[in-house]
């Protein structure tokens, strides 16, 4: 039986488990990423872990979410972590140097080769034939040690793609549309492997935006084949050594297999508050807009900048509406000026942005009270923009611009012929803004840089006999870690110092909570289906350590969070009858006898509601590296216990 692109790669990487479907599986990781508003903590973890130099083929650090420095924070951050990366024999990506998944798939990415960020959309490398995974802070610690990354061998998922796209359709209408047919849960568990004579018409920015969303789905990763337009790509980046072809074998066996016709795609947009509530652009008529936000890892790459740019020439964006476009990296940026492009951008009253995250992540550009924005984004949460009633819709860069200055959403089609802005056949390449590491015999002296809101790791104990403890919190399905953990510009700063960060942990739900949780000592929160989708901020996870939360109860987990709360030492609990959901209220007692017991055993575990009597049962599958994390009090004491 032939093996689909995913499994050779895994398979080619596995070091730990077996290789049965369902099974957990350690794999060995070429490459790890960082960025700066999780990358505080990873470091940290690090050095808790008491390593000198990384272990893998190339680490990469690097700033780009928390570039705002209205405050001492991140600077002292960006400081702490480009004098850790000096240390520790890691490549440091400057602020300024752009978004770490964009300038990773220029700069680092490479075919068949593993890569774990810390950051969801880590697969955006998978529109280079890489295993790109995002994960915990700590998994990546781990993973920067040499330690293996643990996932349960996934279901593969075949996308085939047919045909070609039609002019002024996007790879952006092709995530939207996977995302309308599976939905925020449907990839949970699953790798999403694009096969099919469509593959061969997207280029590799188009096929990033693609595996880039995938992390919309809940999917571990998205990959394409690496091929002549993956060498193509690479060549002009000046990397075609690190090119290999590869593809799945002809009688591979997927899971699960979706068809797309890309000639009869249309230009899609999702509506508020979900990335999966998606429909065509014409089923929303000529909306008025308010806001328009070009950018992001999803689309900010230099053809989507030259479209955008060729849209608004001698234009001007509509009066009603503030445009903001913030190209993905140095590169992109600098062969916009070089070729007039940005001049055209200025030129129709664009707001030109740095090379960074900026409005994705809440960082300034938030729209008006009840403000319609488009966005080429990958996240439309609810308040993730920094305006709780803000209605954020996103769309792709033709759709933006066009929009931009007609002031409603417009159908770009009725731009006439689309120019077609082949690759560059030379990217400019200048990596002055990527710092080397100290030379290994120097790394000593390399003095690590901590400012005063850089805090250690919250206190950890070891697994408990019994648990007793009222329910602080029950909320609903589908919440997002920026639900458990908000962001934006306020909040980020205190990424590096978890007592003040866990301030404000789920307060978009229920502003007493901190104060609540504090009070209890220790409780369990309950929850509904998907808990913790969207990011890997393992602070979802400590905050609620911090905060005294012993297990999380829920329908169902993002795969994600479920990690970081095992790597927290925070017991991850299903109810085995969703049912049972219903009979929980907050302030409720649950009591888990002999949980450590049940734990080391393997054995089933029984939740009783004091308060109303009842017997729960619930499920947690753990392999014996998930009961040893837990027993020890995460997988920070596991680490340093096991070496
Ligand atoms: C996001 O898009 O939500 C983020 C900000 O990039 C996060 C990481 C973080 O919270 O720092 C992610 O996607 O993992
Ligand atoms: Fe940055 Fe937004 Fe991408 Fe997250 S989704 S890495 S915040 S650009």
């Amino acid at each position: 039986m032939g093996l689909t692109l995913a499994e050779k790669i895994l398979k080619a990487h596995v070091v730990d488990g077996e290789f049965v479907k369902g099974q957990e599986i350690g794999i060995h990781i070429d490459q790890t990423l960082t960025q700066d508003a999780t990358g505080t903590m990873a470091y940290i973890e690090f050095e808790a872990m008491g390593i000198s130099q990384v272990k893998t083929e190339r680490s990469v650090a690097y700033i780009d979410h928390n570039t705002l420095q209205n405050g001492f924070e991140n600077a002292d951050d960006h400081r702490f972590i480009g004098s850790c990366a000096k240390k520790h024999g890691i490549y440091f990506s400057r602020p300024g140097n752009g978004i770490c998944h964009q300038v990773h798939l220029e700069r680092f990415g490479v075919p068949g080769k593993t890569l774990i960020g810390s950051d969801s959309h880590t697969p955006t490398g998978g529109g280079l034939g890489m295993i790109a995974i995002g994960a915990g802070g700590l998994d990546v610690a781990v993973a920067m040690g040499g330690g293996a990354y643990y996932i349960t061998y996934p279901k593969i998922t075949n996308v085939i793609l047919h045909g070609k796209l039609k002019d002024w359709v996007a790879a952006k209408d092709v995530i939207l549309e996977v995302l309308r047919r599976m939905t925020v849960k449907g990839g949970v568990g699953k790798i999403i492997e694009y096969t099919g004579d469509g593959v061969a018409t997207l280029s590799v920015p188009e096929r990033a935006t693609i595996t880039n969303m995938g992390a919309e789905l809940g999917a571990s990763t998205s990959i394409f084949p690496s091929d002549d337009v993956t060498k193509a790509f690479l060549d002009a980046q000046g990397r075609g050594d690190v090119w290999v072809p590869l593809s799945a074998d002809p009688d591979a066996v997927y899971d699960e297999t979706i068809e797309i016709d890309l000639s009869e795609l249309e230009p899609m947009i999702a509506r508020p508050h979900s990335p999966d509530n998606v429909c065509r652009i014409t089923e929303l008529g000529r909306m008025k807009v308010d806001q328009v936000c070009i950018g992001s890892c999803t689309n900010s790459s230099l053809a989507d900048m030259m479209k955008v740019a060729y849209i608004l020439k001698d234009k001007t964006v509509h009066p009603d509406v503030s445009l903001s476009i913030a190209p993905g990296s140095k590169q992109v940026l600098t062969m916009l000026a070089d070729c007039g492009a940005l001049s055209d951008m200025i030129g129709a009253g664009a707001r030109v942005l740095e090379s960074a995250c900026g409005p994705c992540i809440g960082m300034g550009q938030s729209p008006n009270s009840g403000g319609i924005s488009l966005r080429t984004f990958n996240r439309n949460f609810e308040g993730r923009s920094g305006t709780k009633d803000g209605q954020v819709y996103l769309v792709s860069p033709e759709v933006a611009a066009a929009s931009a200055i007609c002031g409603y959403l417009a159908d770009p089609r009725e731009l006439g012929i689309m120019p077609h802005f082949p690759m560059p056949e030379k990217f400019l390449i200048n990596d002055n803004m990527i710092a080397l590491p100290a030379p290994s015999e120097e790394a000593d002296k390399v003095e690590i840089l901590r400012g005063p809101n850089i805090k250690d790791y919250p206190a950890t104990t070891p697994l408990a006999e019994n648990l007793e403890c009222p329910v602080s919190l029950k909320v609903g399905d589908n919440i997002t870690t920026d639900h458990i953990m908000p962001a934006g510009a306020k909040i980020l700063p205190l990424r590096s110092n978890i007592p003040a960060i866990s301030e404000h942990c789920f307060t978009v739900c229920d502003k007493q909570f901190p104060a609540r949780a504090k009070e209890l000592g220790q409780s369990i929160i309950v929850g509904g289906v998907n808990y913790g989708q969207g990011s890997s901020r393992e602070h979802a996870a400590l905050a609620p350590l911090y905060l005294g939360i012993k297990a999380v109860l829920v329908k169902s987990f993002a795969r994600i969070h479920r990690a970081n709360l095992l790597n927290a030492g925070i017991m991850p609990l299903e109810f085995v009858n969703e049912a049972d959901y219903d009979t929980i209220d907050a302030g409720d007692t649950l009591v888990i006898e002999g949980l450590r017991d049940a734990v080391a055993g393997g054995k089933d575990i029984v939740v009783i509601n004091k308060t109303k009597g009842q017997t729960i049962p619930v499920k947690c599958e753990l392999s014996a590296r998930m009961r040893d994390i837990l027993l020890a009090g995460g997988l920070l004491d596991y680490t340093k216990q096991n070496g």
